[in-house]
Order: structure tokens, then sequence, then C-alpha cells
């Protein structure tokens, strides 16, 4: 199986964090989202470019990050969707919320003058989860695809943004942050190669 997929694309973060939680072994190849599909996706997709794509097999290659997880969640053990219908429709609207804040993630990781107005925004967005952040994970005691979907924008906060977010937050992006599977995919230059299956 191969990702193709961009290093700070938070699509393809996210794409990343739940193939690590899922420990599935995989090949990463680095794609710059403007550049043209390499052959092997070409006719594949409905799209000439982009990322991140999952090629499974040459005839079934996925494209949309909400469906790579999706399809990942089933096709491996260790379910990042809650199960029970309530939890499941607060995961999928925790994702919604997470993704809206991706275009900032993005103008915060490429630096330059919109940077510090696109972190603030983040924080305030943040900050609107106080009263509905528990002590656990996002739905319920398990990681999710709720909390995966966040992890990106959490993860490239600075310390001093952390700082800024109310106690509960604080505490549910400080335990985002420590998580060994977004550690991996957001703190490393790792880019090309493959990803073994967790040794540790
Ligand atoms: N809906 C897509 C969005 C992915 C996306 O917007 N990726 C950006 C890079 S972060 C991209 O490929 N942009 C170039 C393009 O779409 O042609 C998903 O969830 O995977």
């Amino acid at each position: 199986m191969k990702l193709y997929a961009y290093r700070n694309c938070p699509y393809s973060r996210r794409v990343r964090i739940a193939l690590a939680e899922h420990d599935v072994e995989y090949d990463y190849v680095e794609l710059d989202p403007d550049a043209p599909h390499p052959e092997e996706l070409v006719g594949k997709t409905p799209m000439k470019k982009g990322v991140p794509v999952l090629l499974v097999r040459d005839d079934f290659v996925l494209w949309d990050s909400t469906a790579i997880l999706y399809w990942v969640d089933s096709a491996y053990p260790r379910s990042l969707l809650p199960s029970q219908r309530e939890p499941q429709a607060l995961a999928y609207a925790w994702s919604g919320f997470g993704m809206k804040l991706y275009g900032k993630m993005k103008k915060v990781l490429a630096g330059g003058d919109d940077a510090a107005a696109a972190e603030k925004a983040i924080v305030e967005a943040l900050t609107t989860m106080d009263p509905v952040v528990g002590n656990a994970w996002l739905v319920g005691s398990e990681i999710s695809i709720a909390d995966v979907t966040l992890a990106p924008v959490v993860a490239i906060l600075s310390q001093k943004a952390v700082e800024k977010l109310p106690e509960k937050v604080r505490a549910w992006a400080g335990r985002v942050r420590a998580r060994p599977s977004v550690r991996e995919v957001c703190e490393s230059d790792h880019t090309e190669g493959s990803r073994p299956s967790h040794a540790a």
C-alpha cells in the first residue's frame, strides 16, 4: 500500500496519524500538492493533482482523507470510529470542526505575515471547545477520528499559544501533542520511505 502525501498538508497528516494509530504498514511518497499526479495514479482518481491519495491496489485508489480514514477503520483492527450511534455522530461533528481549521494551520506552517493572526484564530476556535471538553478524549475514553482530525492543528501551535488555551482544552491539547502517533507524524522530518508497523 502506498500513501501519496505532503509533509505540511493537514489532510495528509490526519491520514498518517490514523494509519499510525492502526499500526498499518505502508510506503510513504512525498508529493507536492500542486505537482501533477504520477503515472501510477493517472486515470484512477477524478483529479490530476492533490494529496492525500492512498493506492491500496492498482484497481483500488482512494483520494479523499475522510474516505481513507473510514476505509482504514473498517479494514484494520482497533477502530478510531465510535461504534455507538451518538458518539459516532459527535465524532463526525468534531471532524468537521477540525477540518475547518486546516486553512489556518497551513498559514501558520507557511510562516509570513498571516501566521500570527492564523495562530490567534486557531486559539480562539479551540477556546470555544472549553464547555464540551472532558477529562479524556473528545468522544469517550478512547482516541477517535475526532482527536485525530484536530491533532494536525493542535500539534503545530507554539507553546505560547497553548498556554493561552483554557485549562480543560489545554489539558486535552497536551494529551494530543504527547500521543506517539501525533509526534511521529507532526514532529519528524521523515518524508519518503516505508512506515513499518510499530516496533515500539
Ligand atoms: N477533501 C480533500 C482535501 C485535500 C486537500 O485539500 N489537499 C491539498 C493539500 S493540503 C491539495 O492537495 N491541494 C491541491 C489540490 O487540491 O489540487 C481531503 O480530505 O483529502
